[in-house]
């Protein structure tokens, strides 16, 4: 049998961090977005009744948003129903049954604003709102058994199907951005048609074949679209990182279930390239905002189009991408790749650094407003300065708000938060990987699984195991250089390979775990030209940040010294602090050979918690003395 994850409708969050975040999703996040999707039109844009002139002219990819927005409708009815929300999502169904085309093609903008040109511009992400109609229907229709959305979709692929791999008849072979190939794969494990894994392998083959004269915007070209070069030849992850990352969530997803070991190999690349390269400290991914095409001498046309991947090692702190969108990409990619090598933790790992940073930094703590860049470091003076000049750099955010123009990630955190259990587990026939920590009861079918704990505010957890034995391995946090076992209350040591520890367990038996959490001090490997000689806190699975409404501003003046750092707990965050000694460096002259040095303590936050008190400095790494 191959290993599986097991799915979010087998697993209840029961208590804790998680759940506190799915219950604010559920009754904040959720009408917040679709509230701001409504009056911004994305909604009745499904209508087909938009007239030249009016507002909220409808947009290339409004579907997907409102299709994320469904997708996380249906994991929130699948724990409990909400009629009020199904009404809308039924809305919409109807909507899109009465306005599709007779062939079954439905895409609110191209039907309204240009219905001769479907198909004709890659980059104009008719496929890409497919995809995320094909991850809504199946979530809907598994919530509450209604069928339609699946139906009108499954009519939709049939065209697509016929159009790009019988007939070849459109523009463009591979989709400009990727996200249908994923889609296809669950499409074919929900139905068990083979037509659509085939499919999803066609567009992922297609990719980087040339086999139609290259589109796009008109700097764009196939380096930002991963359509440089066939998928299992491409050397390293570059241009756009949510296309990047989708992509090689599809690779993933083929590789195992067509044991494609050229994917396998591929993806493995690609994602180790990554993880080993190219990634923030947080699980942020895309170091590049600003808008260029870089051609690399000696290969193809390759372009750094913005928001994308940079050269190996340029991860900028002041001016990050690092799009809420990629980082919650690489937690799915990681999760499957995870599949790929069942015994390797280290897959989790990452998923724990995106988890409880990179991505929940997305989302404010009142579930209302959210980032799409996601700075990697705030220094309001040097943003006072480029400002005063008028400099043209884009300046990455402050503060989070509650919708943007191109808000393809708050319905991305509304689905991805209340199916976060789904990275809980896999498992195959003898073997449970225990992969992330929350409080949980888990239904294997002959076996059942509670976890307890109140993991990440401190790393006790006891698993109990009910029914039919299973060997458990338990993912030890790379970050974690002590732990201890008791099993049915006694003490016992347990190997740990590749970051899981294993037991054979039988019904009733309780296996606690002692995670050790210490505040850790980080350095960058020095080929970062941009942390080269500074520091980083972290504790536990979190990262952290010191902000100027803590610290006061101008945090470029601080450093951190040695001494123990003491841990302690923010009531009004809710969340573990960090002190740790500092001085603040200050001269008068411009130059000098004596700086002043004032010593205090630093307070730091969990990176994902910055810019919740207003606009602040904001550092993750920090010079040292
Ligand atoms: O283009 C669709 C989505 O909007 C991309 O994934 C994001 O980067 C944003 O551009
Ligand atoms: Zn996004």
């Amino acid at each position: 049998m191959k290993c599986k994850n097991l799915t979010y409708e087998k697993i209840d969050i029961t208590d804790g961090f998680w759940k506190e975040r799915q219950d604010l999703v559920r009754e904040v996040t959720v009408w917040n977005v679709y509230k701001r999707f409504k009056e911004t039109g994305r909604f009745d844009a499904f209508k087909l009744n938009w007239k030249e002139g009016e507002p909220n002219r409808p947009h290339i990819f409004w579907d997907s948003d409102v299709a994320k927005w469904i997708e996380g409708v249906a994991y929130l009815t699948a724990k409990k129903r909400e009629p009020e929300l199904e009404a809308i999502v039924d809305e919409v169904v109807d909507d899109i049954e009465r306005g599709r085309a007779e062939d079954g093609y439905f895409n609110s903008y191209y039907l309204q604003i240009e219905p001769q040109n479907r198909f004709t511009v890659r980059d104009r992400h008719e496929l890409y709102c497919l995809g995320h109609l094909i991850e809504a229907a199946i979530a809907y229709d598994k919530a509450t058994q209604k069928g339609k959305l699946l139906s009108l979709v499954k009519d939709y692929v049939t065209l697509v199907k016929r159009v790009f791999m019988e007939e070849n008849a459109a523009a463009f072979e591979a989709p400009g951005h990727e996200e249908i190939e994923l889609a296809l794969v669950k499409l074919y494990d929900y139905t068990g048609d083979r037509q659509y894994l085939e499919l999803a392998a066609h567009f992922v083959n297609r990719r980087g074949q040339k086999g139609k004269p290259n589109q796009g915007w008109a700097q764009c070209n196939r380096g930002y679209e991963q359509d440089h070069l066939p998928v299992r030849e491409q050397p390293e992850a570059i241009g756009h990182a949510v296309r990047a990352v989708y992509l090689y969530c599809a690779m993933a997803d083929l590789a195992q279930r067509l044991e494609d070991d050229a994917l396998k190999a591929a993806a493995e690349r690609l994602y180790r390239n990554i993880i080993e390269k190219k990634m923030y400290i947080t699980g942020a991914i895309g170091s590049t905002r600003r808008y260029e095409v870089v051609k690399a001498p000696d290969e193809p046309t390759v372009s750094y189009f913005g928001e994308a991947f940079e050269e190996e090692y340029e991860l900028p702190n002041d001016s990050s991408y690092a799009e809420t969108c990629a980082a919650l990409g690489l937690a799915l990619f990681s999760r499957r790749m995870q599949l790929l090598s069942p015994a390797d933790a280290s897959y989790a790992d990452t998923v724990e650094r995106v988890l409880y940073n990179g991505f929940l930094s997305g989302m404010s703590l009142d579930g209302k407003a959210f980032f799409y860049v996601n700075s990697q470091e705030i220094d309001l003076e040097a943003r006072r300065r480029m400002r005063k000049f008028g400099r043209s750099e884009r300046h990455y955010p402050t503060e989070r708000v509650e919708i943007f123009n191109c808000s393809c990630c708050p319905p991305n955190v509304v689905r991805f938060i209340p199916s976060v259990a789904e990275f809980l587990y896999h498992y195959d026939e003898n073997t449970i990987y225990v992969n992330q920590y929350m409080q949980s009861d888990a239904d294997f079918g002959a076996t059942k699984l509670e976890q307890s704990t109140r993991y990440p505010y401190d790393g006790a957890v006891s698993l109990k195991l009910t029914g039919e034995s299973k060997t458990l391995a338990v993912r030890i946090p790379a970050w974690c250089k002590s732990f201890a076992f008791r099993h049915n209350g006694k003490p016992v040591t347990l190997p740990c390979v590749k970051g899981y520890a294993s037991i054979p367990m039988r019904d009733g038996d309780v296996l606690e775990l002692d995670l050790a959490m210490l505040p850790r001090r980080i350095y960058a490997n020095p080929n970062i030209r941009a942390n080269r000689g500074k520091v980083a806190l972290t504790y536990g699975p979190f990262v952290f940040c010191m902000e100027g409404v803590d610290n006061g501003e101008r945090l470029g003046e601080v450093r951190l010294t040695d001494g123990d750092v003491q841990v302690g707990f923010d009531p009004t965050l809710g969340l573990p602090v960090l002190f740790c000694p500092a001085v603040r460096e200050t001269a008068t002259e411009l130059y000098t050979d004596t700086l002043t040095q004032t010593p205090f303590t630093a307070k730091l936050i969990p990176s994902f918690a910055f810019a919740n008190r207003g606009e602040s400095d904001m550092r993750i790494w920090h010079e040292k003395v």
